[in-house]
């Protein structure tokens, strides 16, 4: 079976859930570490006043029993603090009374930048809060809870994935990207940023050359380009590499007591879509948030008249919270592939495969 991962919940609705389905019997799943990856994603320099409502923390519904995986659906809950702010507004069912609270006003101001203006055609509705609320990054923490999952998956076989920001804006130093995010929030601006993945441990062949839906990276960069306000994603030196020479652009094969190895790893650990051993190297660009205190220019739906884009509480920079994303996401992406490679219905048939995949091939982690 592989791994699957479904996600619901509105920025503001009660609740956001997952269900991953495919883990091994017999995962011991450490809440801690599921709660400071949480954590992590909330935190970060110019997040939005909404971080000091929400202390996301996990709950457990299913496929889960005296802190071990059952083989069955794991079914996930992150519920939203600020929800009793929208008691009315974000209602599941008819609200009873007269309208109270946020969300009780319809939006009709589309802001450049989020799907907004083409939910609103896509699905007929009137009311811009009907896109924005799923649009939303906010359902990326209960995606981050079930990735957080699957890095412990991974760390069975020895894999550990981690996200970090590589720039904000034009910065690079963690002072000049808090100075250039206090320029921002100063002249009501937003910034984008750069944020890297790099998988260690990762063995030869996951992934397969054979169909292009199979292709490791492929399935990489969606999984990345899926993430909210990402507008592009590169492997291993991405784009670089199209100025190189092939001379310069490849990584050269050695052998020693370990066994193969690469002397550089431009391609970030993927060659014809499946890992070679190396490192996987990933990265995602950002936009800015489009949720802007001095908007740009727009037209309200209701009237048709131009207006100006809606203004409301959001964060400056959301990059740090992405480099959590990232990594979450990578290692779904791997687990799964990983799980494709060594099946298994129990955590231990998944090592013991692994274990002798390694014996077979010439390899091992450095
Ligand atoms: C978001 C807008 C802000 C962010 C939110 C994502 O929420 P609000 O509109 O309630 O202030 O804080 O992110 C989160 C709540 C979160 O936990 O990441 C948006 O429009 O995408």
């Amino acid at each position: 079976m592989t791994l699957s991962l479904v996600t619901a919940g509105e920025s503001h609705g009660p609740a956001l859930v997952a269900i991953l389905s495919g883990l091994p019997a017999g995962l011991v799943v450490d809440r801690k570490q599921i709660e400071a990856d949480l954590s992590r994603r909330q935190q970060g320099y110019g997040r939005s006043p909404r971080q000091q409502i929400e202390h996301d923390e996990i709950e457990v519904l299913a496929g889960l029993r005296q802190g071990k995986t059952l083989g069955t659906p794991l079914a996930l809950v992150v519920r939203n603090r600020d929800h009793s702010n929208w008691a009315w507004g974000m209602n599941p069912w008819p609200p009873e009374g007269e309208p109270e609270g946020k969300g009780a006003k319809p939006v009709t101001l589309p802001r450049p930048g989020h799907a907004d203006l083409s939910g609103l055609q896509k699905h007929d509705f009137d009311d811009i809060r009907d896109v924005l609320e799923r649009a939303s990054a906010r359902h990326t923490a209960v995606f981050v809870a079930a990735g957080s999952v699957t890095k412990q998956l991974l760390r069975e076989i020895g894999i550990e994935v981690s996200g970090e920001v590589l720039q904000i804006g034009i910065a690079t130093t963690e002072n000049a990207m808090h100075a250039a995010i206090d320029r921002a929030r100063r002249e009501q601006d937003t910034l984008g940023g750069i944020v890297q993945v790099r998988a260690r441990g990762v063995p030869p062949g996951l992934g397969s050359y054979a169909d292009k839906d199979d292709r490791l990276d492929g399935r990489l960069a969606q999984a990345l380009m899926g993430i909210q306000a990402v507008k592009g994603a590169e492997i291993g030196e991405g784009f670089a590499l199209a100025r190189l020479p092939g001379s310069e652009a490849h990584d050269e094969i050695f052998r020693d007591e370990l066994g193969y190895y690469r002397g550089t790893n431009r391609a970030g650990g993927l060659e014809g879509g499946v890992t070679n051993g190396e490192d996987v190297v990933v990265r995602a660009a950002m936009k800015p948030i489009p949720t802007l205190m001095k908007p740009l220019r727009s037209v309200d739906v209701a009237t048709g008249e131009p207006a100006e884009a809606l203004v409301e509480r959001s964060d400056t920079t959301a990059v740090e919270a992405l480099a959590v994303i990232a990594e979450t996401a990578v290692a779904f992406e791997l687990a799964k592939a990983a799980k494709e490679k060594f099946g298994g219905d129990a955590l231990d048939d998944f090592v013991g495969s692994f274990k002798a995949y390694l014996e077979r091939i010439d390899w091992s982690p450095r």
